[in-house]
């Protein structure tokens, strides 16, 4: 009992502000870890444009590091990327996870 007494004093001598930085010092890695995953890498054709509004569908070739299989699907992407692209290109693009967010996209 007197023990605890003596640790609640300490921690208010120390004052709020160095209690909350020793509580927090260790989760500050995974976020950063997190945040780094890596883009999945998949070729395809363009079915349909909207530069306009950042959608592009793709007929897509399997992606083995999603588990998908070849299909024809929407993504979503940055509208500055979509401008060069036409209808009916091969194209190479990076997706971000989960999986319907183009990074990257480039005619092949
Ligand atoms: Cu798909």
């Amino acid at each position: 009992m007197v023990k605890v007494l003596w640790i609640a004093a300490a921690l208010a001598l120390a004052g709020p502000a160095s209690a909350q930085v020793s509580s927090h010092e260790g989760h500050t890695g995974h976020a950063v870890e997190t945040a780094a995953q890596p883009g999945s890498e998949a070729t395809g054709q363009i079915k349909a444009l909207d530069a306009k509004s950042g959608k592009v569908t793709i007929h897509h070739g399997p992606i083995a590091s999603l588990g998908w299989p070849a299909m024809t699907m929407t993504f979503q992407a940055p509208p500055e990327l979509l401008k060069p692209l036409k209808v009916g290109q091969d194209v190479k693009f990076t997706l971000q996870a989960p999986g319907n967010q183009i990074t990257a996209i480039q005619p092949q």
